[in-house]
């Protein structure tokens, strides 16, 4: 398994490598983003799994992490979830610490939707609008919000930050990834969306319904 991308930085890959050395063996696995979520089918190792499902709605790492330790308080929690996801509800790790909900979120900081940005590099000649982010300092903000937070950028680093954030939870683990890692759904692109539902055979049925 590479440790990194071309560009030097931690490879996406690596932190599923990390969390078999780590995680404990009943814990319970969230999983979020683009690429990210394309390398957590390959490489994710879980007994207890939840994502977005078919809709792959965005956002779901943090509340549905918060939701299953509230639930089953005596088993860990661990998210991984891309730097786009994790935006998008990030606050929700407030949440975490005002509920007592002990979780670990590991974010994979690319700094872009990437797998989006990959799809506008490769099948729109290279265009790319609005799908690039900051290395945004996610542990910097867990920390201001009163958990714990480590940033990593070297993959050495990995195992030793998760350990200390599942002794420390609720804590954020804001992992530098490559953005030229190439996952098994990158030259997919956007996912297919039909023009009047969102499922084929819903359009289908709705197409039917207008006499189209
Ligand atoms: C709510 C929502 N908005 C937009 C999308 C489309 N989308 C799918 S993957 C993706 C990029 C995700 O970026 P990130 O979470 O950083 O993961 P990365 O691809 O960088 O690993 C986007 C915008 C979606 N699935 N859900
Ligand atoms: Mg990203």
């Amino acid at each position: 398994m590479p440790q990194r991308g071309q560009d030097g930085r931690i490879h996406p890959a690596a932190i599923f490598e990390a969390l078999k050395q780590v995680a404990p063996a009943d814990y319970i696995a969230v999983a979020d983003g683009g690429d990210l979520l394309s390398f957590a089918r390959v490489g994710l190792e879980a007994r207890s799994y939840l994502d977005a499902g078919a809709f792959g709605c965005l956002g779901v790492a943090v509340p549905y992490a918060n939701a299953a330790a509230l639930a089953c308080p005596d088993r860990q929690v661990i998210a991984v979830t891309g730097d786009g996801a994790f935006g998008l509800n990030a606050m929700e790790i407030d949440t975490a610490l005002r509920h007592g909900a002990r979780i670990v979120v590991i974010v994979s900081n690319n700094a872009a939707w990437n797998i989006e940005r990959y799809d506008q590099e490769y099948n729109y000649g290279g265009r790319v609008v609005g799908t690039t982010l900051r290395h945004s300092d996610y542990a910097g903000m867990a920390r201001a919000l009163g958990l714990h937070g480590e940033r990593v950028d070297d993959p050495a680093d990995l195992v030793g930050a998760i350990r200390r954030a599942i002794d420390h939870a609720p804590a954020l683990v804001d992992v530098v990834t490559s953005q030229d890692a190439v996952s098994s759904d990158a030259r997919k692109g956007l996912g297919f969306v039909p023009d009047y539902q969102p499922l084929t055979a819903w359009d289908d049925a709705e197409r039917a319904r207008r006499g189209l």
